[in-house]
């Protein structure tokens, strides 16, 4: 029987294999609507993560885990002195998430490697696939918090020491689920960066385009605002009397409405989370603990939207007599990818045959921090209507499987290379 190798050109990813591998693991956690919710941390993320790595293992990496929990599978290189290439993402979700959002770039990147040991492919740089702790900072802020302390742009001791919004300190859950680690924080130090991901925008989709070159991702800036009022009957109490938290909470959300409405192109607002207390029909809200969201591709624009909330918020506080505190939860300036990866990205797409276009990431991604350290950039796969963060979430099967071998053959070119 001939055993010619095929050559590496035609390489491609298994899709089969790829599909039962993200439906398997989208069953843990698995909500209604075919979303999962495995917040970072918890029993399900501890699930979610003890999955992927015994798949790391059956593929014969060599599984490391740092004292912030983010996990590195090693395929060793031709050359033991040259430093690895590195792909991964994230696993854990929003309480609303989809199948895809992070989890596509683990499992493709586990897709990658198996692909290459079938093929008993060796390439000269390692290969390292990752996935990264508390990627979407929903549960604990900021997010990207696991890829941002191995940068070192965040203190491991400040990261354990974080309280979710459910009131637990970050270390202890980590301990708890068994994936506070003892590897070298920092290590692997990557050569370079590639990250495969869900668009989660409308773009791609609408141009009917299959593969997005991301050569740079927005600022980010998030906020926690904490009103205090005062609570009072809400029947007997004269309006001009009032100092209601409720009300000033919903005058910030329309405020950033108009804010972004008013600054148009790329500024967003959001204001996604709001608490009252007491939370009563009939009592006037003591106190309002909400979250601002802001974003924009330009730094100065960026500062110019947190200026203006920060007078709202101060001539609010004069208007209705209550105490506004606010509190940073996350602030990233934006990033530009490298130009090279972005080109290696666009020539292995065009090679394979897919339609690309370049484009700018609207979310935040592990890839923003790694490019604080080596050369990195994105692959993004269309979002159906551009729907994230929401179990609807969709990504045609076709372009799950075009993104993974556009991966694949990124990192073999950048594998190989000196
Ligand atoms: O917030 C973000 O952009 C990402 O989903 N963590
Ligand atoms: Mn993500
Ligand atoms: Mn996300």
């Amino acid at each position: 029987m001939n055993h010619e190798r095929k050559p590496t050109s035609a390489l491609r990813i298994d899709g089969k294999r790829l599909a039962a591998r993200l439906k398997e693991l989208a069953a843990i956690g698995a909500i209604d609507g075919g979303g999962c919710c495995r917040l970072a941390l918890t029993d399900d993320d501890r699930r979610g993560r003890d999955l992927v790595v015994g798949w790391m293992k059956q593929l014969g990496l060599e599984v490391s885990i740092d004292p912030i929990g983010n996990v590195f599978g090693l395929r060793a290189g031709s050359d033991p002195n040259a430093a690895p290439v590195m792909t991964g993402s994230h696993i854990d979700t929003v309480r609303t998430g989809g199948k895809y959002d992070g989890n596509l770039g683990v499992l493709g990147g586990l897709e990658m490697i198996a692909t290459l040991n079938d093929a008993g492919l060796a390439t000269r740089h390692p290969l390292v696939l990752a996935f990264f702790t508390d990627e979407e900072g929903a549960r604990f802020a900021p997010d990207m918090l696991g890829s941002l302390v191995h940068v070192g742009g965040l203190p491991l001791a400040d990261a354990l020491a974080t309280v979710s919004i459910d009131g637990k300190v970050l270390g202890e859950e980590l301990a708890r689920i068994g994936y506070a680690g003892a590897a070298p924080l920092g290590e692997p130090a990557a050569h370079a960066y590639v990250e495969l991901h869900i668009e989660q925008g409308p773009v791609l989709d609408i141009e009917g385009v299959t593969i997005g070159a991301v050569a740079d991702l927005q600022g980010i800036s998030w906020q926690e605002i904490e009103i205090v009022g005062q609570s009072n009957h809400a029947g007997t109490t004269p309006m001009r009397l009032r100092h209601d938290a409720g009300y000033c909470a919903g005058a910030i959300a329309h405020f950033l409405r108009e804010l972004a409405r008013e600054m148009k192109d790329n500024q967003v607002c959001t204001v996604g989370k709001i608490d009252l207390f007491p939370n009563l029909i009939n009592v006037i809200a003591a106190r309002a603990t909400l979250t601002a969201d802001l974003r924009n591709t330009d730094e100065t624009l960026l500062l110019e939207a947190e200026a203006r909330l920060a007078a709202f918020l101060l001539q609010l506080g004069a208007e209705e007599g209550v105490t506004i505190r606010t509190r940073s939860l996350a602030r990233f300036e934006p990033v530009t990818f490298d130009a090279g990866i972005v080109a290696t990205i666009e020539g292995v797409a065009t090679r394979l045959g897919y339609s690309q276009r370049r484009m700018t990431s609207g979310a935040g991604h592990d890839a923003q921090m790694l490019a604080r350290v080596c050369p990195s950039a994105m692959i993004f796969v269309p979002s159906v209507k551009g729907i994230s963060h929401n179990p609807a979430e969709h990504t045609a099967h076709a372009d799950l499987e075009a993104g993974a071998n556009v991966l694949l053959h990124t990192m073999i070119e950048l594998a190989s290379r000196e």
